[in-house]
């Protein structure tokens, strides 16, 4: 269970979700008719001195969102505690949080309003009184996938209480779980051997709303060569199902898997660190083009290295919270 293999997959499902939100970032909010026209896609990522934000001409840099930051966050929860622990969680979003990386609207206001000592409750539902349905809690939760991958009802309790530290919409809610699934299945599928109509079907028995049900309905009924996009939006409903289909798009190539979720347009960063950490669980590290990894952000204690040595803990922390 718990083999080398496995911790491979587990780096490869962090790293991946972090190069897919970095090489993403620079894109967010731009069409893809405009992204097309600058690029292609695969075009801009196979030359990223070219197009990335360069911090000195030796190194080019790719920076991370708050995609990155609130999977740290998660992360750092689970090697301490073995279960998602809504308080400690809530500290370590809090610890890590960074204005300047990109958070959601919504979040910027609830984690400035708690900061003024209302209770998490009342923050949330002054935003949004049915909570968010942001993609917010789905970007973060790879970790929660892999930590309990082989316990498939426990991925859904576990990512749901880690969805409503700040999401508590169900829509909101049913994507972190739904990410939260797919990681672990990709994360358990001897590469080489996923099943899409297999992989699909067992998302969709475990999902309630109908907007998730229809998405997934309809996936299974089409093959890649349909042009049938569920949204590139900030919503999980407009784009979890569209990072889910990235990945059974191109279960081989974490490469063709990004460079789709760019080409989508709108929320890139955010679309390609979901399929990203689904396609890194699946193929593991070394399946992240070197080209690209090399210019993540290495900054300590949070940068790529330290990301892998989080991922590298977590696999740790899983092996032995199974005795
Ligand atoms: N009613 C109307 N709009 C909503 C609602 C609602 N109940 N819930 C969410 N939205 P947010 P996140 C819209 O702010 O989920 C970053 O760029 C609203 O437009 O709760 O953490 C990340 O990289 C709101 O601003 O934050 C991700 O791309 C947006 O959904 C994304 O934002 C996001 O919800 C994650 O955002
Ligand atoms: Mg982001």
């Amino acid at each position: 269970m718990f083999d080398d293999q496995m911790r491979n997959r587990f780096i490869g499902s962090l790293l991946g979700l972090a190069v897919g939100d970095a090489t993403g970032a620079p894109f967010e909010g731009l069409t893809a008719s405009h992204i097309y026209q600058t690029g292609p896609a695969r075009k801009l990522l196979e030359n990223p001195r070219e197009y990335f934000f360069v911090k000195d001409e030796s190194s080019p840099t790719l920076r991370y969102t708050d995609d990155t930051q609130m999977m740290i966050g998660i992360t750092e929860t689970l090697i301490e505690c073995h279960e998602i622990q809504s308080d400690y969680l809530l500290q370590r979003f809090l610890f890590h949080y960074d204005p300047n990386r990109g958070y959601g609207k919504g979040i910027r206001r609830l984690f400035t309003k708690l900061r003024r000592e209302i209770s998490l409750d009342e923050a949330i539902r002054s935003i949004f009184p049915d909570g968010s349905f942001g993609n917010g809690a789905a970007m973060r939760v790879a970790p929660v996938g892999l930590f309990f991958a082989f316990d498939l009802d426990r991925v859904e309790a576990e990512a749901e209480v880690s969805a409503k530290v700040t999401h508590i919409h169900p829509l909101g809610v049913e994507g972190a779980k739904l990410l939260a699934l797919a990681v672990a299945l990709a994360a358990t599928t001897p590469t080489g051997t996923l099943r899409r109509d297999d992989f699909l079907r067992q998302l969709q028995q475990r999902t309630q709303t109908e907007e998730f049900q229809w998405q997934l309905e309809t996936l299974r009924n089409i093959n890649r060569d349909v042009p049938i996009s569920f949204g590139n939006g900030a919503e999980a409903h407009r784009s979890v199902v569209s990072a889910v289909q990235l990945f059974v798009d191109y279960p081989d190539s974490f490469f063709s898997v990004l460079q789709h979720s760019i080409g989508l347009g709108g929320d890139t960063d955010t679309i390609a660190a979901m399929a990203c950490s689904l396609s890194g669980a699946y193929l593991g590290k070394d399946a992240i083009p070197p080209h690209l990894l090399d210019f993540l952000e290495n900054d300590q204690p949070f940068g790529r290295e330290g990301i892998e040595f989080l991922a590298i803990r977590l696999f740790q922390e899983a092996k032995l919270s199974l005795f």
